[in-house]
């Protein structure tokens, strides 16, 4: 294997334990005698340092004898974007944006991913959408972008390709560190203050009571159950509450019992009523507002009217004042036999050319490793049995990633933190092990804003949750995006509590979506599924463990080695596929 391209150059740094900035590979790469010069660079780096810089290998470039250079590769330096690209898959933009409320509406018209590889796609399969594309190399599909439309009609469309004719210039273009900005917000690492008791859990509920009720009072004409028992029959009354009960009643109406601060209140939904179609959205602990009359004897509130929390339909989010993008990831699954370290190369590979140079950013949302114990018969499928070898195993595939490359880890549920959420992010051995990148370490879910953008990150699991308790059109495993756009309106990424969903009872709710953000992304299903629900754009990334015994079992068939990249001054997406 030539050792001169790019990626060959970080997997062998990464070999030494160094991750590399971009520009510290491409003078590498373009340096005669790559062996030795990248043995010298190596030797030029300061000791306990993990990263080499393009001072690094100048210095040892410099100091080079003249004996050791390479009089062929000198004459003609192999630059970046002779590398074989990687073979992409189709991306579209996330068309849609608010369509007028309900998630399901106008979604016919969220692009989905098709895996055609050709390099003359003029559509997304989609509606007929126009998408130019540009091939990287003439012998691959080239990646396809398209503007966000409001209703998927008439996109238009760009290429994101830097495709044949990148120059050295732009293959040596870096990143100018101190334009970027990123802080993380309702991060609980460090802040978990539960002990697991009847108490915490009130404290837990109490919190997510009032913050999504306060979103719900402005527009509900409401009165405490307290208040409603005491009101005579008859007359218009309201009530903002947590659902604590949903019954099917003999009749075939629906009894929806809703919790406050004061007590609990039966609410009927009749069968023949528009709303009636509303109910089968709703979990057990979520917080809606309902209008309607009281019955003659006071006794329930006939509701005629029903409120999430949602997303204000005016939201415009915000976003980064220059161009500069970040790839969203997840569900890596270092550990386990499945894991396609190919195809993770390649990605990481791809990261160092050109055309990802303004790819400044990595989030992952969790699932870095496959873990220890999370399934049942999951040690049958382990390439790596122990936990910390898993995160060891996981850093060095993470120097692969080009050193200047911001990263934002959360965990997931196959990580070494506890299951409930939220999930403290990784406690300091772990941190120790991953300490290449020096990688933002973030709790589940966490708000991470990039260069204006926000950017919720939840691994997911509720969204099996979701995906099972609701219809199929409104939430299924291949348009996890639809899923996502349940919790947006039900603002809270874990209603319901109990089943899948393990949660630990804190003295806050950090798993109320509080802040509408700009950008919600998820992981976990390994699915990958994209769209916008009322401009707030939703991402679950795939995954890169391809399928496993049970997911054969139960027909999941995963996305592997998809990396969503996002535009963060236009919030467009485009989605590159590794093999
Ligand atoms: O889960 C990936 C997806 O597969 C997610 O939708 C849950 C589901 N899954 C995977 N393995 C199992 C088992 N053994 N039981 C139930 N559901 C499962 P992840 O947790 O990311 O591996
Ligand atoms: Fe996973
Ligand atoms: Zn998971």
């Amino acid at each position: 294997m030539p050792l001169e391209k790019p990626a060959h150059i970080a997997r062998e740094l990464a070999s030494h334990g160094y991750t590399a900035d971009r520009e510290a590979i491409t003078l590498l790469a373009r340096a005669g005698d790559t062996a030795g010069s990248l043995a010298l660079a190596v030797e030029a780096t300061p000791d306990g340092a993990l990263k080499l810089t393009k001072e690094d290998v100048r210095e040892a470039l410099e100091t080079r004898p003249e004996g050791r250079r390479d009089p062929i590769s000198e004459a003609e330096p192999p630059s970046a974007d002779t590398e074989t690209p990687p073979r992409e898959e189709s991306a579209t933009t996330a068309a849609g944006g608010d369509r007028g409320g309900k998630p399901d509406e106008g979604d016919g018209q969220d692009p989905l991913v098709s895996t055609g590889t050709g390099g003359d796609r003029t559509e997304d399969g989609n509606g007929g959408s126009p998408l130019e594309t540009e091939g990287s190399s003439g012998i691959t599909a080239g990646s396809e972008t398209g503007s966000e439309a409001p209703n998927g009609i008439g996109q238009t469309a760009e290429t994101a390709g830097a495709g044949t004719g990148v120059t050295d210039e732009e293959a040596t273009r870096t990143a100018d560190p101190s334009l970027r900005s990123l802080e993380v917000e309702n991060d609980m690492t460090g802040y978990s203050t539960g002990t697991g008791e009847y108490g915490d859990f009130v404290s837990t509920f109490r919190d997510r009571y009032e913050r999504l009720a306060g979103t719900l009072r402005g527009r509900v004409n409401h009165r405490n159950a307290t208040a409603l028992e005491a009101s005579p029959g008859g007359g218009d009354a309201g009530m903002v509450g947590m659902i604590s009960d949903i019954r099917s009643t003999a009749s075939g109406h629906w009894l929806v019992e809703l919790e406050d601060t004061t007590g609990t209140f039966p609410c009927l939904v009749m069968k023949d009523k528009e709303i009636a179609g509303l109910v089968e959205e709703l979990l057990y602990d979520e917080v809606i507002g309902v209008e309607g009359t009281l019955s003659d004897d006071g006794g329930i509130l006939f509701v005629d009217d029903l409120y999430f929390p949602d997303v204000p339909r005016t939201y415009e989010p915000s976003t980064a004042d220059r161009h500069v993008q970040a790839a969203l990831i997840s569900d890596i699954h270092v550990g386990s036999q499945e894991f396609v370290a190919d195809a993770w190369s390649e990605f990481a590979s791809w990261l160092h050319t050109p055309e990802a140079a303004d790819i400044e950013y990595l989030l992952i949302a969790g699932d870095m490793v496959e873990g220890v114990g999370v399934y049942p018969d999951q040690d049958e499928e382990l390439d790596v049995v122990d936990i910390f070898e898993q995160y060891r195993t996981f850093s060095e595939h993470l120097k692969e990633v080009p050193g200047d490359i911001e990263i934002v880890m959360i965990p997931g549920n196959h990580d070494a933190v506890r299951l409930a959420e939220p999930q403290p992010g990784f406690d300091e051995e772990l941190r120790g092990i991953m300490t290449a990148h020096d990688a933002r370490i973030a709790s589940n879910p966490a708000l991470v804003t990039v260069e204006g953008v926000s950017v919720l990150m939840y691994h997911g699991v509720s969204l099996d949750e979701v995906i099972a308790e609701l219809p199929e059109e409104k939430a299924n495993y291949d348009e996890p995006h639809r899923a996502m756009y349940q919790l947006l309106k039900k603002r809270h990424v874990a209603p319901q509590f109990g089943d899948h969903t393990r949660l630990a009872p804190e003295a806050k709710d950090y798993l109320v979506i509080g802040e509408v953000p700009d950008v919600f992304h998820t992981g976990h299903v390994h699915k990958l599924g994209w769209g916008k629900y009322r401009n707030v754009l939703s991402v679950n990334s795939g995954c890169w463990q391809a399928q496993t015994a049970f997911q054969k079992s139960v027909n999941i068939d995963p996305d592997v080695g998809y990396a969503p990249i996002l535009d963060l001054d236009t919030l467009e997406m485009t989605v590159r596929k590794f093999t």
